[in-house]
Order: structure tokens, then C-alpha cells, then sequence
């Protein structure tokens, strides 16, 4: 593999799950494959899971890691081309990529969109430059509009937990105080959209995603009836889609936060989100501690998913 970024990128799901079941039972089984080998994690924007789940994927592979913050410490780097670069910006990204892409084997990135320009955003411009000049595989970390590590744990996570061959996911938006990019929606959409699990996507009025992201889902806007007989809950908060409001906040109605009396209208639904999470914004203290929250187990097999992307990366080296 020489680029992850899209659910297409990964081939058959029920490959992909076997690899990572066979990942996750035992994850030193190829500490050889990446000896002397070097990954690059090169974040735009904070993290915590991915950092941190993805330098211990490389790890377990045998791979030496490095991380560079571009904010911290780093030269403030420009993204376009043919800016007069009299700013606060000091390097281009132009000299940047090759030059990092020296220094390692694969490159993993994680920028977001910029909640401005739409079709800047939608056209992937950082992660695109990443795959086009550095010669190197490149995985997303989350970029503007997809975080494919996340939705592929997501999926393992589904999968070890359902009871029933086609459980009904159900994703919810729910309430934020900050415009949060689509990615992690979008993402979590096309992933579900290759399984044959009957798919749901609830929000108010206003947060339509992408109709290329939403597919063969049903939108419900009644959230209530969206829940019933649900399998899984998951939530997150996402910044307008439609213009003219592109990535802005147009409603923090806590009447859309995920509680216990809504969660009892479901299958005794597990309830997901991939953290970090407001607490009583998106979900109760009662439902994120209960014993069907799977946030816990969703983060940990964000090392399965990585692993098993960089060890396929690997593979092809
Ligand atoms: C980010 C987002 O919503 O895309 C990262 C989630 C994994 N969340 C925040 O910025 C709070
Ligand atoms: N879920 C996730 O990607 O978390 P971080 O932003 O902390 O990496």
C-alpha cells in the first residue's frame, strides 16, 4: 500500500479485519519487518490517540520514530503555491516535504481542514502535496475531510462487539461549543457504507455532510426515532457542511446530547465516540462511564488499525 487516505485505499474489509485480528493477537509477530526503517509523524494539529497509537504501531513493527509538530518548533510553513511569502510563514512546503521525506521511509500526516474554503478543504491540498512530492507511502492522521485510522478501529471495534451479523449503527451529531471539521463523520460514513450493517445518520436541520459521505444511509432528523432498537450509538459533533454556513457553529442545542433516556430507546446499544469528548455536551457522565461505553476499547484498537496500515506500507517498501 502505498497511500492510506480513503476506506478504498485499504481493499476488502474482511481482509483487512483478519489482518488486523492477526495483528492484535499477537503484535510483535513482525517486529523485523521494519528494522532500520523510519517513520515520520508530522502533525499540523494536536493529538493524543494518534500520536501516541501510531508511534507504538511503528514500534511494535521494529521501526525507529520520529514526530515533528509544525507549530512547535518548527518553521511556520506556507501550502500554496504562488503566495508572495512576506507573512509570518518562513518555508514552503514545496522544500519542506522532500526534505523531510529524506529522513524517513513513510510519512504519516495529520492536517485539518481549515473551516474556511470549502473546496480548498474538500480538495485535500496539504495531504495531496504530502502524496505527490515526497516519494514516500503516506497515511492520513486525519486530514480535512477523512480519518481513516479512526474509522478502520472503529470498524474492528463494530465488529468485536456486535451480537448480530447486520447490527443498525446509528451515528448521531451532537452538541460542541467550537466548529469541529467533518472528517471524522464523513469518514466514519464511507467505512460504513462498504459493510452491509444498516446505517443511520442523525442531526439537526442545517448539518447535512457530503452526499458523497452519506450514500446509501438513512438521515433521520428525529434523533429519538433514529435511536430506536440501535446497536450502536456513536457520536460526534460536526461544523456545517451546506453553504452558506461551511464550518460554522449553527446550533449547540443540548437536547441533541447523548443521555440515558435516549440510549433506552435503543437495543441496549453500545455507545461510541472516537475522544476527545465534552463531556455533558456530547454525552452524560452516565452513558460514557456506563458498562456499554466502548470508548476505551475503540481508542486501544486505533494501535491495531495503525499497525496494520503501516505494516501493509511496509510491505511494499
Ligand atoms: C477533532 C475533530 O473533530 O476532527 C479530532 C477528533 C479525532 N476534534 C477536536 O478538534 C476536538
Ligand atoms: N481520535 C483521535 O484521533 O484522537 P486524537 O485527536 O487525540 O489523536
Amino acid at each position: 500500500m502505498r497511500k492510506f487516505t480513503t476506506v478504498a485505499d485499504i481493499g476488502p474489509l474482511d481482509i483487512a479485519l483478519a489482518e488486523a485480528a492477526e495483528i492484535k493477537k499477537d503484535r510483535f509477530a513482525f517486529t523485523e519487518l521494519g528494522r532500520n526503517k523510519t517513520l515520520l509523524m508530522i502533525f499540523f494539529n494536536s493529538s493524543l490517540r494518534t500520536r501516541l497509537s501510531t508511534q507504538k504501531a511503528a514500534m511494535n513493527l521494529g521501526m525507529n520514530v520520529m514526530v515533528l509538530d509544525v507549530n512547535q518548533g518548527a518553521w511556520k510553513l506556507e501550502t500554496e503555491r504562488g503566495v508572495v511569502m512576506d507573512g509570518d510563514k518562513a518555508e514552503h512546503l514545496l522544500e519542506a516535504i522532500p526534505v523531510m521525506a529524506s529522513y524517513c521511509d513513510i510519512i504519516g500526516v495529520r492536517a485539518f481542514a481549515g473551516l474556511t474554503d470549502k473546496k480548498e478543504d474538500y480538495e485535500e491540498r496539504v495531504i495531496e502535496q504530502f502524496i505527490k512530492y515526497s516519494g514516500k507511502p503516506v497515511f492520513s492522521m486525519e486530514a480535512a475531510t477523512r480519518h481513516p485510522l479512526q474509522s478502520f478501529a472503529d470498524l474492528i471495534t463494530i465488529e468485536e462487539f456486535k451480537t448480530k451479523p447486520r447490527p443498525k449503527v446509528v451515528m448521531t451529531w451532537a452538541p460542541h461549543p467550537r466548529a469541529l471539521p467533518q472528517a471524522v463523520p464523513n469518514s466514519f460514513a464511507e467505512w460504513m457504507n462498504v459493510t452491509d450493517y444498516d446505517f443511520v445518520i442523525t442531526h439537526p436541520k442545517g448539518y447535512e455532510l457530503d452526499p458523497k459521505f452519506v450514500g446509501r444511509a438513512v438521515v433521520e432528523y428525529d434523533q429519538r426515532r433514529a435511536f430506536e432498537g440501535a446497536d450502536f450509538i456513536y457520536a460526534k459533533n460536526w461544523s456545517a457542511y451546506a453553504d452558506p454556513n461551511y464550518g460554522k457553529v449553527i446550533s449547540t442545542d443540548r437536547d441533541w446530547t447523548v443521555d440515558t433516556e435516549k440510549m433506552a430507546l435503543t437495543d441496549n446499544a453500545f455507545f461510541m465516540h472516537c475522544l476527545p469528548v465534552r463531556r455533558n455536551m456530547i454525552v452524560t457522565d452516565d452513558v460514557i462511564e456506563s458498562d456499554r461505553s466502548l470508548v476505551i476499547p475503540e481508542a486501544a484498537n486505533r494501535e491495531i488499525s495503525a499497525q496494520t496500515v503501516i505494516k501493509r506500507m511496509l510491505e511494499t517498501l
